[in-house]
């Protein structure tokens, strides 16, 4: 019998055909178009070419919808190249690992049981505003190691901080979070020495022989509120309408939990929480046989990139205990994300967490949140969904 179809749990792959063609396609994006790239092979050879694709020069001309027009403050090491991308990243990299301590493991598994709890108490829940949201912020202060009470205010943002209901690109709503960042830099300048939390940490750290200035600090605090914002959620609730439609693939995480190391790697595979992320060419360039004019955009296409038959057998399917995933959610190359420890780490324990305690997850209602580049449509994740859990 084939497997009933959940149209809830199902992320279509909407790139199939010009990925068979020449694996790349130009879309417009505010006037500074972009081509796309699709295929796995290029993406990961054009994210290794650091030198040819960039930052460039404007803060947010990478991010596709740009958010030039939105912001003018570099977020960093994001939007920076070597050699002072290395420099930065170097400043923060074993920061963002500490995920994968015990204690840290042992403080989100207690977060995300009392997510659960108000969960199962509740019985029913609109997943992305009352559990993903709250999750992500409540699990970004074991990130920051901030008091947990800070979450509560950031919660009040919603889910992205640089969009909103009304404006898909929002620029006055970053404001609050870069009013919150210059008071907590602040707070923490007086005093860096003994503080414990990320900003006395940047605070602390040396940079070419000097203190980072407030303004690059707050780059990096930027990028950590933004980029594991909408992803981490987007991750979450899809994580939670998969299993709901495939109860079969829980209940063999329960009998066998080592397994959900494997399944996070191939839901987010899957999801691709992050459709894509641009370069700017700073010569001009080719990628496979497609010439690129210096100073314009191409974009490495995560999304596209995971489902690419040629690397990933039934790429359209979810195989829970997949065992190769060369999956690119988490970018390629010296950019790849910062966040990953700590996003895995959060993912796995709520998986573990659902096959121990969760009984049934049923979809009362789900309003798909479907990007549009181009002609391609591509589900991305839920702007709702409505469960009964049990
Ligand atoms: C940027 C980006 C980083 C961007 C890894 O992605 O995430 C987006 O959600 C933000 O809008 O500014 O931080």
């Amino acid at each position: 019998m084939p497997a009933k179809k959940c149209p809830f749990s199902e992320f279509p792959d909407p790139f199939a055909k010009a990925r068979e063609a020449d694996g790349i396609r130009e879309i417009d994006d505010q006037g500074d178009p972009v081509k796309m790239v699709l295929g796995h092979r290029n993406v990961r050879k054009s994210a290794h070419d650091w030198k040819t694709f960039q930052s460039g020069a404007r803060p947010g001309r990478i991010v596709v919808p740009s958010e030039v027009n939105i912001r003018d403050i570099r977020q960093i090491p994001f939007e920076t190249d070597p050699p002072e991308h290395t420099e930065y990243r170097a400043l923060v990299e074993e920061w963002f690992r500490r995920p994968l301590g015990e204690d840290y493991e042992a403080a989100l598994a207690d977060l995300i049981d009392k997510e659960l709890d108000r969960a199962l108490t509740a019985g029913a829940m609109e997943v992305v505003h009352d559990f993903a949201l709250p999750l992500q912020s409540r699990a970004l202060t074991l990130l920051l190691n901030c008091p947990a009470e800070e979450a509560e205010r950031w919660i009040g943002w919603g889910t992205h901080v640089f969009r909103s209901d009304e404006d898909p690109l929002d620029g006055g709503k970053a404001n609050q979070l870069y009013d919150y960042l210059d008071e907590q830099i602040a707070r923490a300048a007086q005093d860096p020495t003994s503080g414990k939390d990320l900003y006395a940490h940047l605070l602390r750290a040396a940079y070419r022989g000097r203190k980072l200035t407030p303004e690059e600090i707050k780059g990096v605090m930027i990028l950590t509120f933004a980029g594991g914002r909408d992803t981490v959620i987007n991750a979450v609730t899809n994580t939670l309408a998969y299993f709901a439609g495939h109860p079969e693939d829980l209940k063999q995480i329960k009998e066998n939990p080592e397994l959900s190391a494997r399944a996070v790697e191939e839901l987010v595979r899957y999801f691709a929480p992050l459709t894509h992320m641009g370069r700017v060419a700073t010569a001009d360039a080719e990628v496979s046989g497609c010439p690129v004019a210096a100073d314009t955009r191409i974009s490495l296409c995560w999304a596209a990139a995971n489902r690419d038959p040629a690397v990933f057998e039934k790429p359209n399917e979810v195989i829970i205990d997949r065992k190769a995933n060369p999956h690119l959610s988490f970018g390629f190359g010296i950019h790849k994300c910062l966040g990953a420890a700590h996003a895995r780490q959060v993912l796995k324990v709520l998986i573990n967490a659902l096959a121990d305690r969760v009984k049934t997850i049923e979809v009362t209602d789900h309003d798909d949140n479907i990007e549009h580049w181009g002609d391609f449509d591509r589900k991305v994740g839920f702007h709702r969904l409505r469960v009964r859990m049990s």
